[in-house]
């Protein structure tokens, strides 16, 4: 109809050409997402060259091309690590039994749910940065930007991909909506939490890349272990993508700390915003907010969801292969649950508890870049160190939304709450002066004087090259 070749547009190891079926759906599908990337991605710069890896293939050693496009022309492909042959279930009341190659028929709508979930976040994170290219601190970040900006694009078309071809004429209606749901939209929102707050500064967008996409890591890891054979190829292969989006933004809010720590050592006893820094505190409010926020991205601590998924072989924990026991039938978990205004022990079923299993994992792991960026501090000989906020601090979902907690998560009261809010959470202030900090840098291998340049530049280049042609 349109005359494009689709086959060639869209690099794949689906075999594409031969699926007759799915080719017609994608032909439908594609020119409904352009208009989306144009309406709702990136303002402007979609006539710029970029310097943009794009996915070619699933070989380990090769499967990224670099070169200059433009992002509408990106080559948004499809690919799934190759199937392993005879692989069977690795979780769940189906452990063992061959994995599924279709939709198991009474776990459908589960199914649908937990592809239409991951799928919702993708686009919606486009259009939470979508502002952020007119204020990037080098064109080094602009690039990276735009880096992750087309990946989550190629994660929606990863998950369209699979609502197509498996899910049949209600799997193309959830492809629709997913490109007329819209972040923060009152009427018609995004469907998690997070994926509707605002994030129109540089410092939100390298704390949404450390803890948001993180949360995508493990959420990936989570679904890569499914029996949904097709899902689980297809987590794997986002999941190298995926790597790049928290290098962003673990290395992104290191240069801001760095950056802090030459200003502190160079100027001891004045305020850094006198220079143009950004006080170590303030990074840490946004670090509470970013953190917490995305802590609620695994679900109430305890429940029958996940267990369900669990048990059907649908969603199962991180790094399966890690535990000896893959039913979690008879074990369980123990925890601080919040009933009645009081914190108490609970043992529950371990399936119960998948969420905050998966949780587990994304504390650790966070807890890891905390580490890096406190290096950072030592190098400089400065005292200030970075924490993680405990889980239970400001959350919206599940047990510890109904309380206040501070951040070693012991109980508050609302009064206290208040009192301490502007300590541990952004102020209008705070986010006033980031704001004013907002001011582009377009010269080849300058930085904002907020942030400090990068170790190394884009896949071997010198920190100096174009990698946006303005
Ligand atoms: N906000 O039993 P519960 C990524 C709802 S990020 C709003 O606690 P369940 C990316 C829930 O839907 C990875 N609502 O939890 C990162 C349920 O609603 P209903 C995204 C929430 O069902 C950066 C109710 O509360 N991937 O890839 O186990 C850039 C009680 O549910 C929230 C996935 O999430 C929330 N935060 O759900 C780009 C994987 N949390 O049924 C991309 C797919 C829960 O009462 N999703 N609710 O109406 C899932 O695995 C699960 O659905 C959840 C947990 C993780 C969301
Ligand atoms: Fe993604
Ligand atoms: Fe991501």
């Amino acid at each position: 109809m349109t005359g494009i070749d689709y086959t060639q547009k869209i690099p794949n190891n689906v075999d594409l050409a031969s699926d007759k079926r799915l080719q017609r759906a994608l032909e439908a599908w594609q020119p409904a997402y352009i208009e989306w990337w144009n309406s709702m991605g990136p303002t402007d710069f979609n006539q710029n060259e970029i310097y943009l890896r794009t996915a070619i293939s699933v070989e380990k050693d090769g499967w990224a091309h670099y070169g200059f496009v433009k992002m509408p022309d990106y080559r948004w492909g499809i690919f799934l690590t190759p199937a392993e042959a005879g692989r069977t279930i690795g979780f769940g009341d189906h452990f063992g039994e061959a994995a599924w190659q279709q939709v198991p028929g009474e776990y459908r709508n589960w199914l649908r749910r937990l592809i239409v979930t991951q799928a919702d976040t993708e686009p919606a994170s486009v259009e939470q940065q979508r502002l952020l290219g007119h204020t990037a601190p080098s064109l080094y970040d602009l690039r990276n930007l735009f880096q992750v900006n087309v990946e989550e694009g190629r994660h929606l078309w990863a998950m369209v991909y699979l609502l197509q071809t498996y899910f049949g004429r209600d799997g193309r209606e959830e492809a629709e909506e997913l490109l007329q749901r819209r972040s923060g939209n009152a009427d018609h929102p995004r469907i998690l939490g997070t994926f509707n707050e605002p994030c129109q500064d540089w410092l939100s967008f390298f704390c949404f890349t450390m803890f948001t996409d993180r949360d995508g890591k493990f959420q990936l890891l989570a679904l890569a272990e499914s029996g949904f054979d097709p899902l689980a190829r297809t987590c794997r292969f986002m999941l190298t993508e995926e790597a790049h989006h928290m290098f962003v933004g673990q290395t992104g809010l290191g240069r801001v700390i760095e950056r802090t720590c030459q200003l502190t050592k160079e100027n001891p006893g004045r305020d850094v915003k006198d220079f143009g820094g950004i006080p170590f505190d303030l990074i840490q409010r946004y670090v509470n907010y970013w953190a917490s926020s995305s802590t609620d991205l695994y679900g109430a601590e305890v429940s029958s969801n996940s267990a369900n998924f669990f048990s059907a072989g649908l969603k199962g924990r991180a790094y399966e292969e890690r535990y000896t026991e893959h039913k979690a039938l008879n074990d369980t978990y123990e925890l601080d649950r919040f009933t009645d205004g009081k914190l108490v022990r609970e043992i529950v079923p371990l399936r119960n508890a998948m969420n905050e299993v998966l949780r587990d994992e994304y504390v650790k792991d966070n807890q890891k870049g905390i580490d890096y960026w406190n290096r950072v501090c030592e190098k400089y000989g400065i005292d200030f160190r970075f924490r993680l906020p405990h889980r239970r601090f400001n959350r919206k979902i599940g047990d510890y939304a109904a309380g206040r907690f501070d951040l070693d998560g012991g109980l508050v009261t609302e009064a206290q709450w208040n009192e301490h809010a502007p300590e541990w959470i952004p102020t209008d202030a705070d986010r006033a002066y980031v704001k004013s900090l907002m001011q582009p840098v377009t010269e080849r291998g300058k930085m904002a004087g907020w942030i400090a340049p990068p170790a190394k530049g884009v896949n071997d280049t010198p920190i100096e090259y174009e990698y946006v042609k303005l």
